[in-house]
């Protein structure tokens, strides 16, 4: 198998590497060329996550892999979800986007949350998505170093209190949004 990771972001490339089997020959955009943004116009997770695989699809034509990730908290009517990635301004800041959750949360007592990947799977047959969801809640500050995004602010309710930030990288991909979502892609390409 031949496919490229239609992402930007090193620690989702990273994360799904690791739970692809080792044989595949997996490239990513950035190391295609693809380094300007890739297009992510819509309003859902859905949407943006199968723009993404098209438009690598349409200018590689490899078999194509995107994930379009976002924090639904309960309290914001599951916001920032499609707009996780700039909750905290344009810089697309995760320091910003985690301080700015915070402060929105200051005083909540619902800290219920999820996380949740919608992956889309680009091929001549055309685009197939597959979503993962790991529910939890949100702290009231920053615990732990690892990972990236809102992980130091996360705590997987199937876990054991500590945030993903606090996990290392085997113990996240246990419980994650992303490894559910791949799991349900390799389980449909087995059946295919
Ligand atoms: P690509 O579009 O290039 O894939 P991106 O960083 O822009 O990369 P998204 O549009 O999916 O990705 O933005 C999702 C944001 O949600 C991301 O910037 C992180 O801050 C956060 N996020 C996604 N997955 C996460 C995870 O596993 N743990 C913590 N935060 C995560």
């Amino acid at each position: 198998m031949k496919l490229v990771l239609a992402t930007q972001n090193a620690h989702k490339v990273s994360e799904l590497r690791a739970v692809l089997p080792i044989d595949w020959t997996v490239g990513t955009a950035v190391a295609y060329g693809l380094i300007d943004e890739l297009p992510e116009t819509g309003r859902t997770l859905e949407h943006n996550a199968a723009q993404k695989a098209q438009f690598v699809w349409t200018k590689l034509r490899i078999p194509c892999l995107a994930d379009d990730s976002g924090l639904e908290v309960a309290a914001l009517d599951g916001a920032p979800g499609v707009d996780s990635a700039y909750f905290g301004g344009p810089a697309k800041s995760d320091a910003l986007n985690r301080a700015r959750l915070l402060a929105e949360l200051d005083g909540v007592s619902d800290r219920r949350a999820q996380f949740r990947t919608v992956l889309a799977w680009s091929t001549p047959e055309g685009v197939a998505l597959y979503e993962g969801v790991v529910q939890g809640v949100i702290t009231t500050e920053p615990r732990g170093t690892q990972g990236f995004g809102y992980d130091a602010l996360f705590v997987p309710d199937d876990g054991d209190g500590r945030t993903f930030a606090e996990m290392n990288p085997d113990e996240k991909q246990r419980l994650s949004h992303r490894s559910r979502a791949v799991a349900a892609w390799l389980s449909a390409l087995r059946k295919s």
